[in-house]
């Protein structure tokens, strides 16, 4: 019962987002992985209280859950991980890493979870099994060997904040802060925006604010595909009529249409929910235009009829706001339009209905984060909500979606690079441990550190750093030069398959399973999108009896590298998660206080934030107007203006991952099945480069041309997309990212504006079928 076509296919997907499509898609992994039986009772349980938290997305769960409070793609992630499948030695018996190398993301994942303790034989080219105490041993002697600033301690943002405590103070104990993280190719960008413009690094939004919102600003985030269970509070906003703006380079399923797979009403009936009012199809990177845009109109308004800003909140909450008009009068529209790609009519459209709004929120994600001007566009977010006083009042706020199901959380536990984000004095009396002064590595940090030679010792809790960061190209080769190489891992991937001198792949529990620490089952808790803890426990038995928890291998780690000064009780901490509670508590007792009880309570509990409350902990004390100089693109990346050879490449998610975890080839909302090697382009510019639809080409990137980076072939694919951009799918596209082009500020990769030129080339796999009618031209 394959649903997935066999052959590469493309037809405009027509119907909404949701819906029976979706059931579909679900069945069909369910099947595929085996796990119907185990999956279908974990589903359940799925985000309940007693239940275990989504291992996909971080967007809020509510108090009171639905029958079934999950989604296509949670119901994907938990089918992957309690699959029956498995990846034991007898498979690593069989296959090289030189051999696994060739295989595709999707095959080796596919392949089923991790079993046993693993390490890498260079003679025979293979992973070999090993004992937990020899991994321990053996990993601890390299890291007493290497000077502690050449280790790293990768995050990927699902470790529970009781493994993420204790992962930081491993670091520290150890003698670094370098604790590079997910986030750092993420959110980083809002992360540094927001606390400059209102004092926090996270979003205000929470869900009851969708139920007193009269408007919704949408930019550059996924939600059909990469957060669906937020469709439901946006489905609910559409029915009290709450006007949504967005603004996307494509017109996404999800931001259009919704049928809501969990009600039988709405599969049967002919209705879906309309979800934008309005869809601006802003060209890639165009949004700090756009907004510059919306803001002089909106500013216009306030001079033609007045009453429209809030001069009380300026005036008592706010400092800036002439640089900003400066900015805003600097702007001609005819700038403004070319930056952003929209007419001024479509910018007054947006700006009418904001100023007509009295609780405005704003939503986004990677199409703003992942920009050279990442931070910029974050603030200028703000800048918007401020002009109204849209923040710290029910129904309005910023609201970043994140993406790891913990990866706001482990930040709030103290995973930074930056020793000043850390209670050092708590750290020193509680556990005897001495914060390093000196800065750690974040994420491109490391990678530099890894091409020059510095970073000699990488461990990785979950993740496929290799796989996920930018030039990955020019990373393989250097990676090999580790000296030590340690994955905490589920299942099989990119990562694990470049050995460093001495490699250790280390099976863990999934956050699906039961984790029992003598005997009792534990429980563990996470941070949601919108600042909520909750306590959340496994309910399927482990995929082996030779799993670990992350907690457990944590400690075991630590036992055998720290000398005696460090005073964190590992084994027992190891044997009872509720001392590690009481220890994040007592390090955090303004959020955490009484963890113990309050992440039981329905719906768990909000961190304080003071910028809810209107109180500002930024530079001035007040929130703050923050505009760049000028809308100039950025001169590194500036391509001669005369080239018209180069077009703007974003990277994107299918609707058939979760990051480099490839579930399968079924990009549905866009239509496109069984490949991933195409390039979305629009029709004139193809025409005008000399190309036609179906052509195969490689895509080079534009800037600092001495340097080869080139993927392909990739099979051109005519899309309604804005002129003069591209899209193509993460990670396959990641080696044509540079690694020193990211966001100033926040060294988020730029990985949604990448200058490249199209090259013709060899006809890769299959060619893609094209099944068009009439009304399915794109235009
Ligand atoms: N099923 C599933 N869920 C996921 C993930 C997954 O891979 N699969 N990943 C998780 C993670 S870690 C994260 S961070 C989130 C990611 O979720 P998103 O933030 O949605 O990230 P992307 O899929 O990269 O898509 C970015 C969206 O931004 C648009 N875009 C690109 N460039 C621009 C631009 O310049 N301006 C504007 N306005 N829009 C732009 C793209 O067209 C696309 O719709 O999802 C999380 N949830
Ligand atoms: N070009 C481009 N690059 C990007 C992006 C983009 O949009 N474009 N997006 C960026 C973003 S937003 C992110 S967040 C990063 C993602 O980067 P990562 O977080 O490093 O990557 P993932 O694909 O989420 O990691 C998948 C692996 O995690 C392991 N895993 C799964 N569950 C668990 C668990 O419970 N415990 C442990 N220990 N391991 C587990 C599995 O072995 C799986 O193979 O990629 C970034 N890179
Ligand atoms: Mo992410």
């Amino acid at each position: 019962m394959s649903l997935i076509h066999p052959h590469p296919h493309y037809k405009p997907y027509q119907s909404a987002a949701g819906g029976w499509g979706s059931a579909r898609s679900v069945m069909h992994i369910l099947w595929h992985e085996q796990a119907l039986t185990t999956a279908t009772p974990a589903l359940l349980k799925q985000n309940k209280p007693k239940g275990f938290a989504c291992v996909s997305c971080a967007w809020a769960k509510p108090g009171n859950p639905h029958a079934l409070e999950f989604c296509e793609n949670g119901a994907k992630a938990t089918a992957w991980e309690v699959t029956r499948l498995r990846t034991g030695p007898e498979f690593f018996a069989r296959h090289s890493l030189t051999e696994l190398r060739g295989w595709t993301d999707n095959a080796l994942e596919q392949h089923g979870r991790l079993t046993h303790p693993l390490r890498y034989d260079p003679l025979s080219d293979r992973y070999q099994e090993t004992t937990w105490a020899e991994a321990y041993a053996g990993i601890a002697r390299q890291l007493k060997a290497l000077p502690p600033e050449q280790v790293v301690f990768y995050a990927s943002g699902r470790a529970s904040l009781e493994a993420s405590f204790m992962y930081q103070l491993l670091a520290r104990a150890y003698g670094n802060n370098n604790l590079p993280d997910s986030s750092n190719m993420c959110h980083e960008s809002t992360s540094v925006g927001l606390q400059e413009s209102i004092g926090v690094p996270v979003g205000t939004v929470t869900l009851e604010d969708f139920e007193h919102t009269d408007c919704i600003f949408f930019f550059g985030q996924n939600v059909g595909s990469n957060s669906p269970r937020m469709l439901h509070p946006l489905q609910e906003a559409r029915k009290r009529q709450v006007p949504i703006i967005t603004f996307n380079p494509l017109r996404e399923r999800g931001l259009e249409r919704f049928v809501n797979p969990q009600s039988p009403v709405e599969m049967i009936g002919p209705e879906s929910t309309v979800i934008s009012t309005q869809y601006h199809q802003v060209k890639i990177g165009g949004d700090l235009a756009a907004v510059t845009g919306i803001i002089k109109a909106v500013l216009a308004l306030e001079a033609q009829q007045g009453g429209v800003l809030d001069h009380g909140f300026i005036a008592e909450h706010t400092d800036g706001i002439d640089s900003l008009r400066g900015l805003v009068d600097s702007q001609s529209w005819e700038v403004l339009e070319r930056h952003s790609g929209l007419s001024r009519t479509a910018m007054e459209a947006a700006a009418t209905v904001y100023a007509r709004s009295e609780r405005v929120m704003v939503i986004f994600g990677m199409g703003i984060t992942q920009h050279r001007k990442g931070v910029d566009a974050v603030q200028m977010l703000v800048n918007l909500l401020l002009l109204r006083g849209n923040i710290g009042r029910p129904g309005a706020g910023i609201c970043p979606v994140r993406g790891h199901s913990n990866v706001q959380g482990q930040r709030t536990v103290g995973i930074t690079e930056d020793p000043a984000k850390v209670p050092a004095d708590k750290l020193l009396a509680l556990f005897n441990i001495r914060v390093p002064e000196r800065k750690g590595l974040a994420t491109v940090d490391t990678c530099e550190g890894i091409l020059d030679g510095s970073v000699k010792g990488f461990i990785g809790m979950g993740g496929n750093f290799l796989r996920a960061i930018p030039d990955t190209d020019r990373m393989e080769p250097a990676w090999a030069d580790l000296t030590l190489n340690v994955q905490v891992a589920t299942k099989l991937n990119r990562t694990h398959l470049v050995p460093g001198q001495h490699t250790w792949l280390l099976p863990c529990l999934g956050h699906i399973e039961i984790d029992r620490q003598e005997g009792i089952e534990q429980v563990y808790s996470t941070e949601d999108s919108t600042g909520v803890m909750r306590a959340w426990q496994g309910t399927t038995e482990p995929a082996s009896e030779h799993l670990r928890s992350e907690v457990a291998i944590i400690a075991g780690l630590a036992e055998h590298t720290l000398h005696g000064d460090c005073q964190v009780p590992w084994d027992a901490w190891r044997h009872d998660y509720a001392l590690i509670r009481t220890a994040i508590s007592a390090t955090y007792p303004d959020i955490f206080h009484d963890m113990e009880t309050r992440m039981w309570q329905q719906g768990g509990f909000r961190r304080p934030l003071a910028a809810s409350e209107r109180k500002w902990h930024t530079d001035t004390g007040k929130a703050r107007f923050l505009a760049p100089q000028s809308l100039e693109e950025d001169p590194d990346t500036r391509v001669d203006a005369d080239r018209r050879d180069v077009l703007n490449l974003m990277t994107l998610r299918s609707n058939d991952q979760f990051n480099t975890t490839i579930y399968g080839y079924e990009d549905r909302f866009r239509g496109v099945s069984g490949t991933r090697s195409v390039l979305f382009l629009n029709r004139s510019d193809v025409v005008r480069l000399g190309f036609a639809a179906g052509d195969w080409v490689s895509v080079r990137t534009a800037i600092e041309p001495q340097v080869r980076r080139e993927v392909g072939p990739l099979q051109i694919l005519v899309y309604d997309i804005p002129e003069g951009c591209a899209a193509g799918y993460y990670p396959e596209c990641n080696p044509l990212v540079p690694l020193w082009h990211h966001a100033e500020r926040s060294k988020v990769p730029a990985a949604k504006s990448i200058p490249v030129t199209l090259h013709r080339a060899e006809p890769g796999q299959e060619d893609l079928a094209y099944a068009l009618d009439e009304a399915d031209q794109v235009r």
